[in-house]
């Protein structure tokens, strides 16, 4: 395929500007979240055999519709594993990773989450092990995963510092140890990234060497129609459906979403968006746009050095 050599000649052209210049803070060329990519399924490897998922045939690499910015999509199934995938953005402007893994429903482990969008001066980072049940009303779910992570967490709470307000609904997605944070790029920052998201990766990769099947049928079946809440969320809501849309179009957005990004939908179960998030109906019955119904809210981090969710900053 001729998109590598393209891509070489561009980055190395770049990387000798930013030398001439003598730039004292990192360009946005000198990162690539393909060697995150590629670290995390070194280390996949040595836990578990990866196969190819049938999804890669149709979502493999593309170029956006203005021509500048290469997507490369990646996807896999494994054991315990239905589905692992990883879309990396990458353009003279911005670099973003979208890796994921969804379990199986016979398992309730978490969903591994990074989402990094990073531009010029600006780093956005959600880096976390999605909870796929409750874990601020259903504390045996929250001591089983998260109890022992609970010191990774505030390692990285501390050099990867709350991102303040956000979508308030996106919360409930998110674990004690999730991490939330903006920054201006640095290589220091890169760094701390880097090795934040390989050890929650090996965190991940450690629950699912431990995971125990199920084989409660009525509790596969909430797993199941856990992740495809999740999944319905995430197609219909995510932040960076935006600008998905202005590199590829609304048509071929939605497919990306809702058949690769978020696949699932079709297959973990039958209900749609509105029944599981009502709030967001519309007088015509239609689904609101808006991203949030309640707005933004937690401007500090509402989990304590404990976990424990500190309830009283549901500030709106
Ligand atoms: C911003 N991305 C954000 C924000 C969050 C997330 C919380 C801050 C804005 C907000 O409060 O909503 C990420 N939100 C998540 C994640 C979950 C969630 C991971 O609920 C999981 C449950 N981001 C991407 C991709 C792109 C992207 C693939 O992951 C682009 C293709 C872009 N994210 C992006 C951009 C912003 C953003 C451009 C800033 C714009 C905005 O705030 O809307």
């Amino acid at each position: 395929r001729p998109l590598p050599l393209i891509r070489t000649a561009l980055f190395s052209s770049i990387c000798s500007s930013s030398r001439k210049q003598q730039m004292p803070i990192v360009q946005l060329s000198a990162i690539s979240y393909k060697k995150f990519i590629n670290s995390a399924l070194d280390e996949t490897k040595r836990h578990t055999h990866l196969a190819p998922s049938p999804l890669q045939e149709r979502y493999n690499s593309r170029i956006s519709m203005d021509g500048k910015s290469e997507i490369e999509m990646l996807s896999f199934e494994a054991t315990k594993v239905r589905l692992l995938r990883s879309l990396c953005i990458e353009s003279q402007t911005m670099q973003v990773l979208d890796f994921a893994v969804f379990p199986e429903p016979e398992f309730d482990m978490p969903i591994f989450c990074a989402n990094f969008f990073s531009s010029a001066n600006t780093n956005i980072v959600v880096l976390d092990l999605n909870p796929l049940h409750d874990v601020i009303s259903q504390r045996d779910y929250k001591e089983k995963y998260y109890k022992g992570l609970i010191p990774l967490g505030l390692k990285y709470a501390e050099l990867l510092p709350w991102g303040g307000k956000l979508t308030s609904e996106s919360l409930k997605f998110f674990s004690p140890i999730v991490i939330w944070t903006r920054f201006t790029s640095s290589s220091y920052k890169y760094d701390v990234l880097y090795s934040a998201f390989m050890d929650y990766y090996k965190a991940w990769l450690e629950l699912r060497d431990q995971a125990v099947v199920e084989t409660n049928a009525s509790k596969i079946m909430c797993n199941r129609e856990a992740q495809h809440r999740y999944l319905t969320w995430r197609a219909e809501k995510d932040p960076g459906h935006g600008l998905l849309k202005k590199l590829i179009g609304e048509t071929q957005a939605k497919d990306l979403l809702v058949n690769f990004l978020f696949n699932g939908i079709d297959e973990l179960g039958s209900k749609n968006f509105l029944d599981y998030f009502p709030d967001y109906c519309c007088e015509d019955g239609t689904i609101n746009q808006s991203r949030s119904i309640i707005g933004k809210s937690f401007e500090s981090r509402p989990w304590d050095g404990k976990g424990e969710f500190i309830s009283n900053s549901f500030e709106n």
